[in-house]
């Protein structure tokens, strides 16, 4: 079966918790493709299959799984939910044909699928809405619908009308067969009589449906014109076409807790879904020539080694053969955390190579391991906007630390590691405090190492407000040779930005022009770290005399005579404090608008203002300059108050004066750690 037209690449997406994970596991259940359906509660989904994700019960990174049914191979990626892995998803999601975007029936949430329906569209990515856990729902089913309406640039066409809702959910109607139908717990549907008081409400919707599709398809819109009454197959073909087009978003529901839905669900995945090779035309990629893949996501598994998700998007992997240089040591379908030898796959395909060391995660790797001669849409790099210091516990495991780092970053790309030359800080760097720490659970549960974390430490600055004149003299006398440098030297503020400026004043040989340059080095060596303990920059420095002896002056003295000037000197000029400022622009739903403000001035942030965000209906965006020191848990912060959905980006702006009482607390915990 390795005709690529009977090859469906589904990813599941959407916000964290809606059941996603439990879709798939509904999905390979009544599909008949795992005898005994698990549940994430129990921990026993083929999803989720990590110890991270186990413990924490929601999905950490993607989770794959392969099946049969009608004649068609199911590749189904789902996704993490969680907005802290969303580069995860990003990088899997478009290496499917189909993005099914699993929402709760719950108003106020939509809002939060709000970014991802943007990523989608963006990148033309068929996608539908499957509202999971209508058991729970509380609200009216327009309602819900206008709520998806509310947040997609693409018209909404529901497929289903609930029957009913909560506890007292019956069933659904089928509004392209007008058939309806009430769930059973165990089994199939049963075919019932559409309920009279639905009949209105079933009659809108559809014809709602009709409309949007109808402006798609001249031929559609004329019969509607003239009150024909197309037929299913012909919604089903327009429904299937436009769907591929990511022109229309069809809406499902069930509950996948009770496999609700799930059957009939499946059967329009089989129907409806896009073929491999319609993406691949979508993209421009001619079936011709030799073999491209793309990687999705890179595994490290403790004992079968590397494994990387591929897409193929031409020719044919084996087992052996070469891609991008490397040797392909296995073609193997996953199911869960089980792989199953393939030998080979097909364009279309997603499969996991094996021992593909050099795969990086978004690559495309060819069979010639040159250039593929065609472009994929791109997923874009998230900004980190979270850090922790981290170290080993064990200073023996410091080696081994950055070995297993180099194998996180490998499978997850939106974690990065930084050296801070200034603080002496390793940084992790990632998109929350979550993110951060499951990548330290994994650190402890696959590498068995221990890493304790700390607040990244600010990189201040210190300047001053007023000039100095200042004397160094070093002089050392000791058996033979001495040491001898004196140096006058006069100390000035400069604007911020100017870094630090030298200029020598000597006339007439006071100190040696081959000594000149050892002055300018001995200030430097001093400005490194000044009265308050941190790097001097926006200063000027003058040599204006000093004196030298014949014998005894040499580079180091006064080097050393330059370095004591400063220390001279420098606490007459009103040393203050400097702190990096950033230059932030807050993305968040206009109704969390105002506490963000608020947040904002908490954090000594001044607000440079805020507009709507462009093409974002219901979204602001918030421009702030905001110290650095206080960022550390914005992102935490910001999105507590806006039920996860909010985030930033940032830049590094400029240096500012530090406010003299929090100068002075500052510099109380510098005298502390000395
Ligand atoms: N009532 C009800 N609960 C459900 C349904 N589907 C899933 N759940 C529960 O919702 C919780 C979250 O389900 P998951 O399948 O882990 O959700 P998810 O979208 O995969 O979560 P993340 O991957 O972490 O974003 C679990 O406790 C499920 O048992 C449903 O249809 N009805
Ligand atoms: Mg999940």
């Amino acid at each position: 079966m390795a005709d690529n037209a009977a090859i469906r690449n589904v990813a599941l997406v959407g916000p964290n918790g809606t059941g996603k994970t439990s879709v798939m596991e509904s999905l390979l259940s009544v599909a008949g493709a795992i005898s005994r359906k698990g549940r994430v509660s129990d921990r026993n989904t083929v999803g989720d299959s990590s110890a991270e994700a186990r413990e924490r019960q929601m999905s950490t990174e993607i989770s794959v799984a392969t099946f049969e049914h009608e004649g068609l191979r199911f590749n189904l990626l789902d996704c993490p939910g969680s907005i802290e892995f969303q580069q995860e998803m990003r990088n899997a999601v478009l290496g499917a044909d189909l993005a099914v975007v699993v929402v709760e029936p719950v108003i106020e949430r939509m809002m939060a699928v709000a970014p991802l329906l943007h990523f989608l569209d963006h990148h033309d990515m068929a996608h539908m809405v499957f509202i999971n856990r209508m058991d729970r729902s509380e609200v009216r089913y327009r309602d819900l619908l206008q709520a998806i309406r509310d947040v997609s640039a693409r018209p909404v066409v529901p497929h289903q009308y609930a029957i009913g809702r909560g506890e007292d959910l019956v069933g659904y109607i089928d509004l392209v067969s007008e058939q309806a139908y009430s769930y059973n717990a165990d089994g199939p549907s049963d075919r019932i009589e559409l309920p009279a008081e639905y009949l209105e409400r079933e009659q809108d919707a559809r014809t709602e449906m009709l409309e949007t599709l109808a402006d798609f398809d001249d031929d559609l819109m004329e019969k509607l014109l003239e009150d024909q009454q197309p037929t299913t197959d012909e919604i089903l073909r327009d429904m299937q076409k436009t769907l591929g087009a990511d022109q229309v978003v069809p809406v499902f529901m069930g509950v996948a807790e009770s496999d609700m839905g799930v059957r009939r669900f499946l059967e329009a995945l089989v129907k409806e879904a896009p073929d491999p090779a319609s993406r691949a035309e979508l993209l421009g990629i001619s079936a011709d020539g030799e073999t491209a893949v793309q990687i999705l996501k890179n595994f490290h598994l403790p004992h079968a080694g590397k494994l990387s998700l591929a897409r193929i998007w031409r020719g044919e992997v084996n087992d052996g053969m070469h891609l991008g240089g490397m040797r392909v040591g296995g073609v193997y379908r996953l199911m869960g955390n089980h792989q199953e030898p393939a030998g080979s796959a097909g364009a279309g395909d997603i499969v996991a190579l094996a021992r593909m060391e050099e795969a990086r995660v978004g690559g495309i790797l060819t069979a010639g391991g040159g250039e593929a001669g065609f472009a994929l849409p791109e997923s874009g790099e998230i900004q980190p906007m979270f850090a922790f210091a981290i170290q080993a516990r064990d200073r023996n495991d410091e080696v081994k630390l950055s070995g297993a780092f180099a194998k996180l970053v490998d499978e997850d790309p939106s974690l990065k590691l930084e050296q801070e030359p200034e603080t002496h800080q390793t940084l992790l760097w990632g998109q929350g405090e979550m993110h951060l720490k499951v990548a330290l659970d994994r650190m402890r549960n696959k590498y068995n190492i221990e890493v304790e974390t700390l607040p990244p430490r600010t990189p201040y600055r210190e300047t001053i407000r007023k000039p100095a004149s200042a004397h160094g003299r070093h002089k050392k006398q000791s058996g033979g040779h001495g040491q001898f440098g004196d140096v006058k030297i006069d100390i000035q503020p400069l604007p911020r930005g100017e870094g630090f400026v030298f200029h020598n004043k000597i006339v007439g040989g006071a100190v040696p022009k081959q000594f000149i340059p050892a002055v300018e080095a001995g200030a430097r060596d001093y400005l490194g770290k000044g009265p308050l303990g941190f790097p001097v920059v926006d200063i000027a420095v003058t040599l204006n005399d000093g004196q030298f002896h014949s014998v005894d002056s040499n580079e180091m003295s006064f080097r050393m005579a330059a370095a004591l000037a400063l220390r001279e000197g420098l606490p007459q000029c009103h040393p203050v404090l400097l702190e990096p400022i950033l230059d932030i622009t807050i993305s968040i739903p206009s109704d969390f608008t105002s506490r963000t403000l608020q947040l904002v001035s908490q954090k000594r942030g001044q607000i440079l203002g805020y507009e709507a965000k462009e093409n974002w209906t219901g979204w602001d965006e918030v421009r702030v300059h905001m110290p650095q020191g206080e960022i550390h848990d914005l992102i935490v912060n910001l999105r507590s108050l806006s039920q996860g959905t909010g985030y930033y980006e940032w830049k590094y702006d400029h240096l500012q004066e530090v406010p003299d009482k929090l100068a002075e607390t500052l510099a109380e915990q510098a005298r502390e750690a000395q």
